[in-house]
């Protein structure tokens, strides 16, 4: 069944109140037990994009002050993965500033997660534009998600990106679902788009057949030197709205409440979690900006008395 703009404009539209109880009757329907999953990042191989994303620290042509770096080796990248494993992680999402990896960068990446796999964590990777046969090669080598966003609607992205096109996007999601691999694909909420554009980005989302089972929804981080340095975001309540209808017309999809946390008090992700986010990122660091401390995000679970998601992988886990 697909969803027009209109109808995500009307749930944009309801009292709070009213869009809140449709989310959490979603939320309770699909995931009763409630859990938060938590999921860590880390840049496998940071800056030095060519690509001109506006909102980017690490494209090459904004002076951000993120330096390019060459792609990890695996043992860098296990001694992390250990340690978000220890610190109860449920997932590891390795990120790479590629517009699109080459075949030797795919073998190397692929080394990586098999290795990575092996520790009991689930694998997500998000390595820009990817063909068929790089994704059938990933896949093999045991990832689990590969993350790849819409980041906004069709009309407004070429006033972030003009290096390419929106279709670019969707044909590697649709080479990443051919490979069994699932999807985590969302966008980034706070670039100076109207709701109308934020309610397209999230019915053009809903409506991928099947939708993706990670959403992940970012507040935009400005970053001194990017195009969107100065961009003012949304209010909160913009946001947990956002969340909210994420939730509504992805019911069984793990909603992360994704990039801009440290922005956000306490009290306005609570009202995320209550509009139906169950996922966040869990670490200091994102890819290069900073990311609530983990105790602090423990403490704050175990004040809402919200359980983190159980890690329920085949693989032995790391002692
Ligand atoms: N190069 C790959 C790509 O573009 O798909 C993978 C890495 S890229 C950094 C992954 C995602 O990070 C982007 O699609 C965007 O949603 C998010 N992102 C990057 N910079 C951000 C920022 N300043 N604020 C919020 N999200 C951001
Ligand atoms: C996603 O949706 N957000 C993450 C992850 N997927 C790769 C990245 C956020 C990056 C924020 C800016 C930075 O730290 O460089
Ligand atoms: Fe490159 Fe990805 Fe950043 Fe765009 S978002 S500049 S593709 S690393």
């Amino acid at each position: 069944m697909t969803i027009s703009t209109t109808e995500v404009i009307n749930l944009y539209d309801l009292p709070i109140n009213e869009l809140m109880r449709l989310a959490a009757n979603e939320h309770y329907k699909n995931f009763p037990e409630g859990d938060v999953e938590l999921a860590t990042l880390l840049s496998i191989k940071t800056g030095g994009c060519p690509e001109d994303c506006g909102y980017c620290p690490q494209a090459a042509r904004y002076n951000t002050g993120v330096k390019a770096e060459k792609l990890m080796g695996v043992e860098d990248v296990l001694a992390a993965a250990t340690q978000a494993k220890k610190a109860g992680s449920n997932r590891f999402c390795m990120g790479a500033a590629w517009r699109e990896p080459k075949d030797r960068d795919i073998e190397k990446v692929a080394k990586i997660i098999s290795e990575v796999k092996a520790l009991g964590l689930e694998t997500c990777a998000t390595l820009g534009m990817l063909e068929k046969k790089h994704a059938k090669t990933l896949s093999e080598a045991g990832l689990d998600f590969y993350n790849h966003n819409l980041d906004s609607s069709e009309d407004f992205y070429g006033q972030v990106i003009t290096t390419r096109q929106y279709q670019d996007r969707l044909n590697t999601i649709e080479n990443v679902r051919e490979t069994g691999i699932s999807v985590c694909c969302g966008g980034i909420i706070g670039m100076g788009e109207s709701r109308h554009q934020r309610a397209k980005l999230l019915a053009t989302l809903a409506n991928l057949a099947p939708y993706p089972e990670s959403v992940p929804i970012n507040h935009l981080v400005p970053v001194e030197g990017t195009p969107l340095e100065n961009q003012k975001g949304v209010e909160p309540m913009e946001f947990v709205r956002t969340i909210a209808i994420a939730r509504i017309t992805m019911p069984k999809a793990r909603v992360r409440l994704s990039a801009g946390r440290k922005q956000l008090s306490k009290e306005v992700q609570a009202m995320c979690f209550m509009a139906g986010a169950n996922s966040i990122f869990y670490g200091d660091k994102l890819l290069t900006t900073g990311n609530p401390d983990y105790k602090d995000d423990l403490a704050l679970l175990n004040e809402l008395g919200l359980k983190t998601k159980v890690v329920t992988s085949r693989h032995s886990p790391v002692q």
